[in-house]
C-alpha cells in the first residue's frame, strides 16, 4: 500500500487536487486553445517571411516557424490532457475523473527544444560569423538546458512539502543566472557590427529577454500559495503569457530586426526588384 505521500508526490501537480468551478476550467481551457491556436497559425507567417531577408537571416523566422510547430504540438497535448483530466459532476470539475493525471512536464519537454533554438535565433540575428553564431549558441544553451531539467524535476514537488520544489528551483535559478550572463555577452559581441540606426534593438532585447523569461520562475513558485483554483488558473495563464511573447512576440521582433538588418546591407528582396522601374539609360 502506497502511503499519503507518496499518493500526493505521484500526483505532483496542484491540478490534480483541486476541484475547479466552471469559470475556472473554462478559463484555462480557453487559455490553452488560445495559445496553440495561435502557435499553428504564425507558423506559415514566418516560414513566408523568410524570403524578404538576406540569406544570412533567413534561418531566423525558419527557426520561429520550428518553434511555432514545436509549441503548438505540445499545448494541443496539454489540451487533451486538460479535457481528460476533469469531469464535471454536480456543477463542479473534478480531477482524476477517468483515470488521468495532469501533468505540466510536457511543458518542459516543450522548452527543452525551444530554448536552444530561441538562443540560436539571438546570434544569428545579431550577425555574428558562423564559427561564433555556434560557439555562442552552445555557451547559451549549456546553461538553458540545465535551467530547465532542474526545473522539470523540481516541478514534481509542487503538491505537499515545498522543500523540493524550492531547492530545485535555486538550482535552476543558478543556471539561469549564468544563461542571462551568457546572453549578455552575445548582445554586447553582436553589438559591433550593428549599424548605429539599429543600435537600440539588441537594449531593448535585452529588456524584453529580462522581463519575459523572468514570468516562468514566478509561474513556478505560484503552487506555495495554495492549492486553489485561482492558482491553477493563474499559473497556467503566466505559462501561456509567457510562451506567447518569448516565442512568438520575440519571432516577430527578430523578424523586424533582420529585415531592417538586410535592407540597410542593401539586400533586396527579388520581387522588388522586379516592381522598380528599370533604369533609364544616360
Ligand atoms: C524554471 C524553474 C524555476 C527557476 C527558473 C526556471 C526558469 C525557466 C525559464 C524558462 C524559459 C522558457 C522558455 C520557453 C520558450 O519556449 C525552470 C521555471 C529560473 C526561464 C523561454
Amino acid at each position: 500500500e502506497p502511503s499519503i505521500a507518496q499518493a500526493q508526490a505521484a500526483l505532483s501537480s496542484i491540478e490534480n487536487i483541486v476541484t475547479l468551478t466552471s469559470q475556472q476550467y473554462q478559463l484555462v481551457s480557453l487559455i490553452l486553445m488560445v495559445s496553440y491556436g495561435a502557435f499553428f497559425a504564425f507558423i506559415l507567417f514566418f516560414v513566408m517571411s523568410a524570403h524578404n531577408l538576406a540569406p544570412r537571416y533567413r534561418l531566423v523566422p525558419i527557426l520561429s516557424a520550428v518553434v511555432m510547430a514545436s509549441a503548438g504540438i505540445s499545448l494541443l497535448q496539454e489540451f487533451s490532457l486538460w479535457k481528460e483530466s476533469y469531469a464535471f459532476v454536480d456543477g463542479l470539475y473534478r480531477p482524476l475523473a477517468e483515470n488521468e493525471v495532469f501533468t505540466n512536464a510536457y511543458r518542459y519537454g516543450n522548452w527543452t527544444i525551444t530554448v536552444p533554438i530561441l538562443l540560436t535565433q539571438l546570434a544569428i540575428a545579431m550577425g555574428l560569423r558562423q564559427s561564433d553564431v555556434n560557439r555562442r549558441s552552445l555557451r547559451m544553451a549549456v546553461p538553458g538546458v540545465l535551467m530547465i531539467w532542474a526545473g522539470l524535476y523540481g516541478q514534481f514537488g509542487a503538491v505537499g512539502d515545498f522543500s523540493h520544489l524550492n531547492l530545485w528551483g535555486v538550482v535552476s535559478t543558478i543556471f539561469f543566472l549564468w544563461l542571462i550572463l551568457e546572453v549578455r555577452q552575445t548582445l554586447i559581441a553582436g553589438m559591433v557590427n550593428t549599424p548605429d540606426i539599429l543600435k537600440p534593438w539588441p537594449n531593448n532585447l535585452w529588456w524584453f529577454f529580462l522581463a519575459t523569461w523572468g514570468l516562468y520562475p514566478i509561474a513556478y513558485a505560484l503552487p506555495q500559495l495554495g492549492a486553489k483554483g485561482e492558482i491553477v488558473v493563474a499559473q497556467q495563464a503566466i505559462f501561456c503569457f509567457a510562451d506567447i511573447a518569448t516565442k512568438l512576440v520575440y519571432g516577430l521582433i527578430l523578424a523586424r530586426f533582420v529585415l531592417r538588418r538586410s535592407a540597410f546591407e542593401g539586400y533586396m528582396p527579388a520581387a522588388d526588384a522586379m516592381a522598380s522601374p528599370p533604369e533609364k539609360p544616360n
